[in-house]
């Protein structure tokens, strides 16, 4: 063999080696955003680099999360139904081993996962899986001890956008003022989520260029309040003044005509009646702000996808978008004060957000007003957008956040890595159902971990999950289980092309109703309830679920209930 052929060949072993190198895997979800508002799942909010990332990677059509920020952190985290990681509700302490307020430490994160294989691990922005949220208090399950190198952002959810409430770097409190290593001329929480993912790209390229890193960004876009900065918002005016009605039409149009949902689909019932709601102006800023929260979250997306490309790393990185729940209808800000507003003093440098709600201030002394007729967007206001539009966000489907009906559970997930997915898939659709544990199971995957069974001598509660490491060639998922929800005594099983779920979280006290069953295949807007014509379908589903929700530590409740 001669020098030449002798190169050859060592090219082509270090060519074969690095196309077995683990993927990096940059993590993003965003918070309290409906199926349909990014640009290609029919949105009309200009999200050009998500759309980038789906036309050259895998949209998934029928994924799912738990309906609310705390649950699905803790199932997206650990790759098990977030009973069985330890947060059935949020991060109160129900004393039962599945409503602890806490990831336990039965499970691993994916950090932790990754960890054992090399990789090195980023978090910028909202951790929210845990009860302990003070600067003294303890820190056992904040990102750093959960297996994370470096983290930027908030323990706790929701609050301003321009002065986040228990915002940190690494283990300690800081603020938008104090923070020697970011000091943007304007501060705005959604810019610094990936303004600091950026700098942790840098830093793993410059300090750790041999290992595989893994980038969990976690946005609070587009949380109330309505927060965001006026160039973002200028570019929506005037857009939402026709209201609610057009806008579900030319989302739903459009997804029938990208294929994400059936050509004969019917459209969810509209919730409220553009023609009868008060504050018209009002309601279409409310919109023109959300709209701006996802276009700037989606502009740091863009830095984000740079900065990976200018470190050579953008053909061995899976990207994954998506969702932690449906759009809200939470009524946050929409009221008026029923006492004036406080007076406030400006706050020092060193001194903490503590609000995440009114009666809140901004860092200059300001109150921060809500209500009706109150323009949402600067840092002195606090608005939600409410149920007309949270109607908007979820079409075509019924229901919001908090509920087990797919405008709760429905969210995007596309996924993008040039080296992994198919030349064929790229730019596809793939309707095989998914859930928030399937991400895990990925990671650990194609990262060749070793799961264990123990870890710092606790029993660890196996993965739920399957990888969708096969849907990247056109392979089958290996899914042998259904899927299964519950939150707030919402419920649901997703068993093929079956459905059966019921309402919990209604009246108080709060009431179980009768369970409803649905071919989501041909009824994905839950329409047409079958279960009384097919009872003994939903029986069987029925006696699936329960099963689950005893394995999965779901039962008992912490609440008490009747049942109708
Ligand atoms: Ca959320």
């Amino acid at each position: 063999m001669n020098p030449q052929q002798l190169l050859i060949l060592f090219s082509l072993l270090v060519g074969a080696l690095g196309a077995k190198a683990p993927p990096n895997v940059v993590l993003i979800m965003s918070d309290d955003m409906g199926f349909s508002d990014i640009g290609c799942y029919g949105g009309e909010i200009e999200t050009p680099h998500l759309d980038a990332l789906a036309a050259n990677g895998l949209r998934f059509t029928q994924f799912y999360n738990t309906a609310r920020c705390c649950p699905t952190r803790a199932s997206l985290l650990s790759g098990v139904y977030q009973h069985q990681a330890g947060i059935g509700l949020m991060t109160g302490d129900r004393k039962l081993p599945g409503y602890r307020g806490e990831i336990g430490r039965n499970v691993l994160t994916i950090a932790e996962a990754l960890r054992t294989v090399g990789y090195r691990n980023y978090m910028s922005g909202k951790w929210h899986v845990t009860r302990h949220t003070r600067p003294q208090g303890p820190k056992d399950n904040w990102p750093l001890q959960r297996g994370f190198d470096r983290f930027y952002g908030t323990i706790i959810g929701a609050g301003s956008f321009y002065d986040p409430a228990t915002l940190c770097r690494g283990n300690t409190f800081i603020t938008p003022v104090n923070d020697k290593a970011y000091q943007p001329e304007t501060y705005y929480y959604t810019h610094a989520i990936n303004d600091n993912a950026v700098a942790y790209l840098q830093e793993h390229a410059e300090k750790s260029p041999d290992k595989p890193f893994f980038l969990y960004v976690a946005h609070t876009a587009a949380h109330w309040p309505m927060h965001a900065l006026p160039k973002d918002i200028a570019k929506y005016k005037g857009r939402y003044d026709d209201g609610f009605a057009p806008i579900r039409e030319a989302r739903l149009k459009r997804l029938k005509e990208m294929g994400i949902v059936g050509q004969d689909l019917k459209m969810s019932p509209r919730s409220d009646d553009w023609d009868k709601t008060s504050h018209k102006d009002w309601e279409c800023r409310n919109m023109e702000v959300y709209a701006a929260m996802v276009d700037s979250m989606d502009q740091g997306i863009g830095r984000i996808i740079e900065q990976v490309k200018k470190q050579g790393q953008f053909d061995n990185t899976l990207f994954f978008y998506l969702q932690d729940n449906g759009g809200c209808a939470e009524g946050y800000g929409r009221y008026a004060p029923k006492k004036p507003y406080p007076e406030y003093k400006p706050m020092g440098p060193d001194q903490f957000q503590t609000k995440i709600w009114p009666p809140m201030q901004t860092r200059d002394g300001r109150a921060v007003r809500h209500g009706p007729g109150v323009m949402a967007g600067p840092e002195d206001t606090f608005i939600g957008y409410g149920r007309g539009w949270a109607n908007v966000s979820n079409t075509p489907f019924r229901e919001y956040k908090h509920f087990a009906h797919e405008g709760g559970i429905a969210t995007p997930l596309v996924a993008h890595w040039p080296k992994g997915i198919s030349k064929e898939r790229r730019g596809k659709l793939e309707h095989h159902p998914g859930h928030l544990i399937d991400i895990m199971a990925t990671c650990v995957d194609l990262a060749n971990v070793n799961y264990p069974k123990k870890s710092g001598g606790h029993d660890i509660t196996p993965l739920e999950g399957v990888s969708l490491a096969p849907a990247f060639s056109g392979q089958e998922l290996a899914r042998k289980d259904a899927l299964y929800f519950e939150h707030h005594l919402n419920c649901a099983i997703r068993d093929g092309d079956w459905k059966l779920v019921r309402y919990g979280q209604t009246g108080r006290p709060s009431k179980l109703r009768d369970w409803e069953l649905y071919n989501i295949a041909v009824d994905r807007s839950e329409l047409k309830n079958l279960a009384k014509s097919n009872p003994e379908k939903a029986k069987e589903l029925a006696d699936k679920w329960e099963a689950w929700a005893v394995r999965a530590k779901v039962k008992p409740w912490p609440w008490k209930f009747e049942v109708d």
